[in-house]
């Protein structure tokens, strides 16, 4: 881990071009190898990003005494959204955004389901803890393996991500007496579509030189701190990550 940090800073003191990355244990960002899997992955960014915007617009509804500071956290997802779209144009990458689609529908078709049904902790928990602790880790992951101009990005990016958690955090820690069962029950039919959608992008993420154990690892941490700081004990946060395994 510490050589590929040491190469990813070097590569972002003098950009390089993909030979020269290479050999500083960077992928091959030009080869078709790697354009191909980013069309993917860069897709499912993209696609996740404005699905966030649309999700924190939609909450907004559900708490209309939130809905500004609310807007303010979509108008964010936005700028994420065309960072992303700025990285596949550099790298000269058509993001594959059926697939990405497709990816996010099972989660996607959760978070409308709740949101039909004035489901505020669910929603939340969808969108504020899962799906922002997903991307926390994959931003984290991603990170060291970019190429310079797609790092610049992600690191302003990932900033942006935690403010977005803890959002959802507060939210939840406040009326956590309130959302107890349904946070759990939201948990249990959420968190094994994330272990699937891990599972689903680590081909591509391989090719990224992303590795699975380290996105899962990251990402469970994340959750973990989050649900620790809503308010959870370690045995109840134990159960909970235990749905993964059962989903
Ligand atoms: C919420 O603000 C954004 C939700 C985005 C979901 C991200 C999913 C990440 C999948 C793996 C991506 C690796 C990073 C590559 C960046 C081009
Ligand atoms: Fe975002
Ligand atoms: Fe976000």
């Amino acid at each position: 881990m510490a050589t590929v940090e040491a190469a990813a800073a070097t590569s972002a003191a003098s950009p390089v071009s993909g030979g020269a990355a290479e050999a500083c244990g960077l992928p091959d960002f030009s080869s078709a190898t790697y354009k191909d899997a980013y069309s993917r992955i860069n897709a499912i960014v993209i696609e996740g990003e404005q699905e966030a915007h649309d999700n924190y617009i939609a909450i907004g509804t559900l708490i209309p005494e939130q809905a500004d500071e609310l807007t303010k956290l979509a108008r964010m997802e936005l700028k994420h959204m065309k960072g992303f779209t700025a990285c596949a144009n550099n790298l000269g990458v058509v993001a594959d955004m059926p697939f990405a689609k497709s990816f996010f529908a099972p989660l996607h078709d959760n978070f409308q389901k709740a949101l039909a049904e004035g489901k505020v902790t669910t929603c939340l928990l969808i969108q504020a803890i899962l799906i922002e602790a997903f991307a926390i880790s994959a931003y984290h992951i991603y990170i060291p393996v970019a190429d310079p101009f797609a790092r610049k990005i992600t690191e302003g990016v990932v900033k942006d991500e935690y403010t977005h958690l803890n959002y959802g955090q507060e939210w939840l820690k406040a009326n956590l007496d309130n959302v107890r069962e349904e946070l759990e029950q939201a948990n249990r039919d959420n968190l094994p579509l994330v272990r699937k959608m891990l599972e689903q992008v680590a081909g591509d993420a391989a090719v990224l030189q992303m590795d699975k154990e380290d996105l899962m690892a990251d990402f469970l941490s994340s959750y973990q701190e989050a649900l620790i700081e809503i308010g959870f004990t370690g045995r109840e946060i134990a159960r909970m990550a235990a749905a993964a395994l059962v989903g």
